[in-house]
């Protein structure tokens, strides 16, 4: 999970973690934190938890890609670390990964999205996104923006991630649709705990122009 400046949330967000389900289930579930600079008392609360933390540039996309190199599982799982993902549904993804063997699962959050979790204009941006991603790329995907993916550690291989902000997101998409057995799976969102990290326009904007140069470069 990428942090920046979520001391309020990020020992919640971790103890949502259904750990004794996954492990009845035989997983051995990693908690790996990447701090992307927080100038609150993120890292420390972080290390008070059994996670491990590392400490990253900031920056979405280049705290997950490095959690990617430097996390042990075979298979991840993502979320931010502000208690808006449903942690709970994680033994249900991994099966459906598992029974339907699939390499890629992103969540669509707007399935069963609480009461004033998202703000409108977060909202309408991200139907915009999606929209223009589903007519680029040719899918037919319901939340381009979603930040909780579900996937085998392997196909970081095939799908190379340069991102360093919060286009990482759609661009893991685009390409696990692209190359690997990737579904969107419905599920929940809950409003967040802190403050909103997102500058609406500018990552927005950001989103926009990435799309168009991943689109017309590759
Ligand atoms: N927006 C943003 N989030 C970051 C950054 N670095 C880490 N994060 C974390 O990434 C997650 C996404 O931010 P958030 O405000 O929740 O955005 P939203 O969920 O898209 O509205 C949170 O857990 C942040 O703490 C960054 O540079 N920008
Ligand atoms: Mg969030």
């Amino acid at each position: 999970m990428p942090a920046l400046n979520e001391e309020e949330s990020i020992d919640k967000t971790i103890a949502m973690i259904p750990f004794d389900v996954l492990r009845e289930s035989g997983y051995e579930p990693d908690v790996l934190i990447v701090d992307g600079g927080s100038r609150d008392k993120t890292v420390e609360v972080a290390r008070s938890t059994d996670a491990d933390v590392i400490c990253s540039k900031k920056g979405y996309g280049r705290q997950y890609r490095l959690g990617f190199e430097n996390c042990r599982g075979e298979i991840i799982v993502t979320a931010d670390s502000d208690c808006s993902y449903p942690m709970e549904e994680i033994p249900k993804l991994l099966n459906i990964l598992e029974t339907e063997n699939l390499d890629f699962i992103s969540t669509n959050r707007f399935a069963f999205m609480e009461h004033e979790s998202m703000m409108p204009l977060n909202k309408f941006g991200n139907k915009v996104l999606t929209f223009i991603v589903n007519i680029l790329f040719n899918f037919n995907l319901k939340d381009s923006q979603s930040g909780m993916w579900v996937f085998r550690k392997e196909i970081l291989e095939k799908i190379k991630l340069t991102s360093n902000g919060m286009s990482l997101s759609q661009e893991i998409k685009i390409r696990a649709f692209a190359k690997c057995r990737a579904k969107e799976v419905d599920s929940s969102y809950r409003k967040r705990v802190g403050k909103v990290k997102l500058r609406m326009f500018l990552d927005g904007l950001d989103n926009l122009l990435n799309l168009f140069k991943m689109r017309i470069l590759e």
